[in-house]
């Protein structure tokens, strides 16, 4: 057995000597394995013998006698290629071998999102490309059950909506792709609504206008407004008008589309200025500023911009009333008559005053000394006289009251014989009797006038007088 083994193993060894010499076995293989059209195929000898020269024939018409060389194909195909071999002995091996070369399948471009303000929508293809050869079909699908052929088309939708377009291009080489995008349709401007806390005719504040404004697809681009012929201005957050007088505030809003909403305006009125009020007083006066009868008083209100709205008044401390029209006033005394007014904006005027004075009422006045039907002696009422003469003896003071509750007395005349004696301005009211010589007979009268103008006069007292 060990003689049979050696035997083999010398065997083997000349053989491999001799085949290693003389076998010339031509072999290659490329990478990448699948290449493409667009790609250098880069060849690797993998031959075995004692190679001295290459010769690759690529298939396509082309060659190289490079070991290891890199070729590309102008087209996508299947190609054989042959490597032929030659050792130093000019021995030659060949072996051939199918290449498949790939497409490249083109690449689709449906372009940006669109969005339209317009049903008739424009598409364009025109970015899509094939690296290797001809985009020679362009389909779109509009999303809306239609399909159309080109490389740009327009496309009229029957309503708007969001659409999702899809656009298939195919290649010289039946080789295709798909792009989607969106088509947002929009025909419908937004809407812009307003808010304003305490909405009302007139403000007597500064007034927030807020603004809000809604869209069907696309979404608000922005809103404007502007006020009275003030610049259009974008809408930023609230509105704060703070000018006093009627303001107009027109306002829009734009949708991302590109809709624009009609011009609104609303009007917004401010006033800050509270009414003026007057008054007047009809009535028959008297002296001092003293109404002697029924005083009829009349108010009289007016504002700059929304108006009087009601007018209010009360007569020294009593309720305050709301002033309907002219009213009289006609109890005695010194009266306090407040009043002021408000506005339609809710401007209230600083309450004024007026003082009106009534004294309807004479004042009362009667002779006390001396008194009717008396003799006075000295001054001193004695004892009533048997046939009711007044008979006064010797120095005697007139005397008299007089009395006014309202205006009070301003003075009191004593009238002896038809002349003025005395016109006493305070009281006690009195004068000496005129002194005679024997005897005279006298008229008294006395008058009391009250601060109001008004007088009453005493009956006639007729006395004797004695010295
Ligand atoms: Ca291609
Ligand atoms: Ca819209
Ligand atoms: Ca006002
Ligand atoms: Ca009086």
């Amino acid at each position: 057995m060990k003689k049979i083994a050696a035997l083999l193993m010398v065997v083997m060894m000349v053989y491999g000597l001799t085949a290693g010499a003389l076998t010339l076995d031509a072999d290659f293989y490329w990478e990448p394995e699948a290449p493409t059209d667009m790609e250098g195929v880069h060849f690797f000898d993998n031959s075995t013998g004692d190679v001295v020269a290459w010769v690759w024939y690529f298939g396509d018409g082309s060659s190289s006698t490079e070991q290891n060389p890199v070729h590309q194909y102008q087209d996508n195909g299947t190609y054989t290629v042959r490597l032929v071999i030659f050792d130093s002995s000019d021995n030659m091996d060949y072996v051939e071998k199918n290449i498949t070369v790939f497409n490249v399948p083109p690449v689709a471009v449906a372009g940006e999102n669109i969005t339209s303000n317009d049903l008739l929508v424009m598409f364009n293809g025109n970015m899509s490309y094939d690296v290797d050869g001809t985009i020679v079909n362009w389909t779109w699908l509009f999303g809306d059950g239609n399909a159309g052929f080109g490389e740009t088309l327009n496309h009229t939708y029957g309503a708007e909506g969001i659409y999702t377009v899809n656009l298939t291009v195919f290649d010289n080489d039946g080789a295709n792709d798909t792009d989607a995008i969106t088509a947002l349709v929009d025909i419908t401007p937004p809407e812009t609504n307003y808010s304003i806390e305490g909405e009302r005719a007139w403000y007597n504040d500064t007034v927030t206008v807020n603004l809000s404004a809604t869209d069907n697809l696309a979404g608000v681009n922005a809103t404007w407004y502007r006020i009275d012929n003030g610049n259009w201005t974008q809408y930023e957050g609230n509105i704060t008008i703070t000018q006093e007088g009627p303001h107009t505030i027109f306002f829009y809003s734009t949708d991302v589309a590109g809709n624009m909403e009609d011009e609104h305006n609303i009007t917004v009125n401010i006033d800050y200025t509270p009414p003026e009020t007057t008054y007047d007083i009809n009535a028959t006066y008297g002296k001092n500023g003293w109404i002697n009868e029924v005083a009829r008083i009349t108010l009289a209100a007016t504002d700059n911009l929304s108006g009087v709205n009601t007018t209010w008044y009360k007569i020294d401390d009593g309720d305050w009333q709301k002033y309907e029209g002219k009213f009289n006033l006609s109890a005695n005394g010194v009266h306090v008559i407040h009043f002021y007014s408000i506005d339609h904006a809710g401007n209230a005027e600083d309450e004024q005053n007026f003082t009106l004075k009534i004294d309807k009422n004479a004042p009362t006045v009667s002779i006390t000394t001396p008194e009717k039907g008396y003799i006075y002696i000295f001054n001193r009422r004695i004892l009533p006289t048997i046939f009711g003469n007044t008979i006064i003896i010797g120095k005697c003071t007139l005397a008299a009251d007089a009395d006014d509750t309202t205006s009070g007395i301003d003075y009191v005349e004593f009238m002896l014989n038809g002349e003025i004696l005395w016109k006493d301005y305070a009281a006690p009211y009195e004068i000496q009797a005129p002194q005679n010589i024997l005897l005279s007979s006298n008229k008294l009268k006395v008058i009391a006038h009250d601060k109001a103008g008004h007088l009453t006069e005493t009956d006639e007292l007729a006395y004797i007088k004695i010295f």
